[in-house]
């Protein structure tokens, strides 16, 4: 196999959590132009059918599943309608994801639940549906959307970034438990990407637009753009070899201290 095959995806299905819009479109998009079938989900059935038009007219035929990826009954019925309809979850992508920014003080601990739930839970949920299958396979690959708050804690965000420091782990312990059955599970962490998630921060005169503009050695937001290439790597044989890492894709944030103001 030449190197450049190592990145073809053909043959092999993908399913992507919460990929109607925002990074998880993109990403499910890199997967296919890659060669691979597209499953994914939301949990709003207008973002799903707005999600199928949007991939139609990319030229992707995609797949939609109504499915909230906190209710563990109706993950497995997914599982199994996709691999019904597709065949067996080659690669999983864990994309579907909130935040909810409030100071921690002020937290409703329903929130931070919620946050949790949807955030890490659900990762593992959605593993452990597709890792027999994937096993019995002879390997799979799976994806977990961590963040910078993997690493790095600010104001309003404590429910976020345990979550996001729990997903690290757990793509580190899915690795470790799962590599000898030639899974391999690793993370990306997107910096500051320009999705609905972010619109907040991002409102003109928002002081956080400057602030991130001056942490990012790129000097520039994230576009969903610059995930596709990362999440190709990562779902295809050329990381055979990689496991338990996460990739960031933050234009240098975590590696400087920040323009001089
Ligand atoms: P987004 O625009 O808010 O999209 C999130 C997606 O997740 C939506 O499709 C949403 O569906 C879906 N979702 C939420 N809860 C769900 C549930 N219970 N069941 C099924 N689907 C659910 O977010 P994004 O910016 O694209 O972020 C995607 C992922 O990247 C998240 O994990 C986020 O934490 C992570 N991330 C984002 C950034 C960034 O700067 N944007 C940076 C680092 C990491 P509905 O629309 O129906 O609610
Ligand atoms: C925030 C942002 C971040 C990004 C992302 C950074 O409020 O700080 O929403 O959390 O979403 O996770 O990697």
């Amino acid at each position: 196999m030449t190197y450049a095959d190592s990145f073809s995806l053909k043959g092999k299905v993908a399913l992507v959590t919460g990929a109607s819009y925002g990074i998880g479109f993109a990403l499910a998009s890199a997967l296919a132009e890659a060669g691979a079938t597209i499953a994914f989900n939301d949990i709003n059935e207008d973002f799903l059918k707005k999600g199928l038009e949007a991939y139609k007219e990319a030229g992707i035929d995609a797949k939609g599943y109504i499915c909230d990826v906190t209710d563990e009954p109706g993950v497995q019925k997914m599982i199994a309608e996709i691999e019904k309809d597709l065949g067996s979850v080659d690669i999983l992508v864990n994309n579907a994801g909130i935040i909810k920014r409030v100071p921690m003080h002020e937290m409703d601990v329903k929130d931070f639940r919620q946050v949790i739930d949807i955030d890490l839970t659900a990762p593992f949920i959605l593993a452990k549906a597709v890792i027999p299958g994937m096993i019995k396979r002879g390997g799979g690959k799976i994806i977990n959307i961590c963040s910078m708050m993997s690493e790095l804690g600010r104001e309003t965000v404590s429910a976020y970034a345990a979550a996001k420091g729990g997903l690290k782990m757990l793509t580190r312990n899915i690795a470790s438990e799962y590599g000898s059955q030639n899974i391999q599970c690793n993370g990306i962490g997107p910096g500051y990407i320009e999705t609905p998630q972010t619109a907040p921060l991002r409102e003109p005169g928002h002081p956080f637009n400057s602030f991130i503009l001056a942490k990012t050695p790129a000097n520039r937001w994230g576009t969903t753009q610059d995930l596709k290439g990362p999440a190709v790597f990562l779902a295809s044989s050329a990381s055979d070899f990689v496991n338990g890492h996460v990739l960031y894709v933050d234009g240098g944030i975590l590696a400087y201290i920040g323009k001089q103001p």
